[in-house]
């Protein structure tokens, strides 16, 4: 019953994507640079993507347990694709959004957790959390050769829902991840979430981005048919659960990108310390880092 509804809510709520992402190479670790440590997010953003919606589901949390490829461990970014189905002209009335028929902002959350769960099967070790203000393209409004209430896009097919990224920095949290993490998306819709608006608005209409043919080019996902899915729909009891029989939904579009830690001593350098760093070819390499205050970078 509950994969039945799973996959009736999805396929009322999305629009299956096809296309074979190729795996993208890794970039060499070059020192000062951010890498992504995982992706599952489309290497070209399509007109939309496959999606869970929070309001129409109940939802006030939802992620995946993901294992991270690569070295680098110094959270930078996560990236979660969104699908959008609110469209400027039922809000061209409303005060909070009539003002820009472009786009709108909504406070969106990413959770990461390591992979220790409590006694309920609930995550309990948070180790990075961010909200930030996303802009939000409005979908485009539908078009006649759609038939009904569909939007028409570049690729002549229709769609509901428009996709876009949304990109949340978490630099600022000098988090080092583990290799192993469990990371969410949680927002407020009328109903649901940590604050229920308890007010109609474009956010009922936003949607979290799910595959619909398992490509992870960087890391891997621990199970493409589980998720974690904190929901109050009627059967699921709240809190942010290991919930499965997603089959070829079950992996969240999310990327992750994170720095390698830099030397912030000379001693660190010393000693062989600067191996352990992956970027610099030699002991003198990693002092002149640390002595010019970052100016001199590794030099391969
Ligand atoms: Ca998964």
């Amino acid at each position: 019953m509950r994969s039945q509804f799973i996959k009736s809510k999805m396929s009322v709520l999305g629009i299956a994507v096809t296309g074979i992402l190729l795996a993208l190479a890794m970039p060499f670790s070059a020192f000062a640079a951010s890498n992504t440590v995982y992706n599952a997010i489309p290497a070209a953003l399509p007109p939309n993507v496959q999606s869970l919606g929070y309001e129409a589901t109940s939802t006030a949390e939802f992620g995946d347990y993901v294992h991270l490829g690569g070295t680098s461990r110094n959270l930078d970014t996560v990236t979660v694709t969104m699908s959008n189905w609110a469209l400027y002209s039922d809000y061209v009335n409303d005060e909070r959004y009539s003002a820009d028929s472009t786009s709108w902002t909504h406070p969106i959350t990413v959770n990461i957790y390591s992979n220790h769960l409590n006694e309920n099967g609930i995550p309990d070790t948070l180790l990075a959390t961010k909200t930030q203000s996303i802009t939000i393209p409005w979908r485009p409004a539908a078009n006649p050769a759609c038939g009904g209430t569909a939007w028409l896009a570049d690729d002549n097919n229709c769609y509901n829902g428009k996709a876009f990224n949304a990109v949340l920095d978490m630099s600022d949290l000098n988090v080092t991840l583990p290799n192993d993490v469990i990371v969410t998306v949680a927002y407020n819709t009328a109903d649901y979430g940590a604050e229920p608006i308890q007010q109609a608005g474009p956010y009922n209409s936003l949607n979290v981005g799910v595959s619909s043919n398992q490509n992870v080019s960087v890391g891997t996902d621990d199970s493409s048919n589980e998720v974690f899915w904190d929901t109050t729909f009627p059967g699921y009891s709240s809190g942010l659960k290991l919930d499965s029989s997603w089959a070829s939904s079950g992996t969240v579009l999310f990327k992750i990108t994170a720095s390698d830690s830099k030397p912030t001593s000379k001693d660190q350098c010393k000693n062989n310390g600067w191996k352990t760093f992956g970027a610099f070819k030699n002991q003198g390499d990693c002092v002149s880092f640390v002595a010019t205050k970052e100016q001199n970078l590794p030099t391969y």
